[in-house]
């Protein structure tokens, strides 16, 4: 066979074993395919892999892949950003699988990407998984400033507030924030989670934070017990 006749087969995904299917979907998901992605989301479940599954080995994974190649130089931003599009079209699928949780909420928290910085795979993924451990979650968003917390905080009162960073440039305004919470005197009303690929425990502690998260579903671990303590302390 030619490499031309080999480009020109149509790959069917539901032919694929699973993990042939997996490594479609880095491919896919790679090359910014979201209808693709989508059909290999929704055909794992079919075969019964839970939500999570999917989201580690298909998207996670895919995901990393792309990051490497940003990094390399290979991928840049509008590859990226198709990427990014794939990727949220397969957590869509996976979204109300990986929230459903059926019970009342135990605390709220908002969320939001700090100044500077719009990456928000991350932190949607936390809020999914924050649902799931029964949370109402306030997403803010992207790109926000001092202001834009102390205005959520403000109009939503919750529990929790958790921050994301995915660039070292932009993680130091997590403190830049914690340290105006300080200063008006309101620091205490909150449980502050942060979290984000560069960082770690050691700067989590630094700028003040109540807990550094390594990914979502420790975001979702560790919430609850924190918010026990605190309520407890408290009580
Ligand atoms: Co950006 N980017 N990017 N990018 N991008 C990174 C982060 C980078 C590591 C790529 C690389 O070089 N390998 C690099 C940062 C280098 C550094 O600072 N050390 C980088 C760069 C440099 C940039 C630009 C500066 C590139 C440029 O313009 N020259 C630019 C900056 C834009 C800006 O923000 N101002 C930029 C732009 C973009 C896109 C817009 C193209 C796109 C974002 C699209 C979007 O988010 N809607 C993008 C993407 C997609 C990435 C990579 C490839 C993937 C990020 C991602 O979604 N990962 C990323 C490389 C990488 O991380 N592998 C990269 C999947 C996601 C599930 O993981 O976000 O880590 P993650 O979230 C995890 C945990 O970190 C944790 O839980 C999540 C789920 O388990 N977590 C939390 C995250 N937030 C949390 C909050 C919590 C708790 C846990 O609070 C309680």
């Amino acid at each position: 066979m030619t490499d031309e006749n080999y480009d020109d087969e149509e790959i069917i995904l539901s032919e694929l074993d699973d993990e042939e299917l997996t490594l479609q979907m880095h491919d896919d998901l790679y090359d910014g395919l979201r209808e693709e992605v989508v059909e290999g989301t929704e055909i794992l479940l079919a075969r019964n892999w839970s939500a999570e599954k999917v989201l580690n080995e298909a998207l996670v994974a895919g995901m990393t892949i792309v990051g490497i190649d940003f990094r390399d130089g290979i991928l840049f931003v509008p590859e990226v950003l198709l990427a990014a599009n794939a990727m949220k079209g397969g957590m869509a699928i996976l979204k109300p699988l990986l929230v459903e949780s059926g019970v009342e909420p135990i605390g709220k928290m908002v969320i939001g990407t700090v100044k500077g910085d719009i990456h928000d795979i991350g932190k949607n993924l936390v809020g999914m998984m924050m649902e799931g451990a029964g949370f109402e979650v306030v997403d803010i968003g992207i790109n926000n400033s001092v202001e834009d917390y102390l205005a959520a905080l403000e109009e939503h009162n919750p529990d929790i507030l958790g921050m994301s960073a995915l660039l070292t440039t932009t993680m130091p305004y997590m403190k830049v924030v914690i340290d105006e919470l300080v200063r008006l005197n309101i620091r205490d009303d909150y449980v502050v989670l942060v979290g984000g690929a560069p960082l770690n425990e050691e700067f989590g502690q630094a700028v003040g934070a109540d807990g550094y998260c390594r990914d979502a579903a420790q975001a979702a671990q560790m919430a609850p017990l924190l918010l026990h303590n605190r309520r407890a302390s408290r009580a």
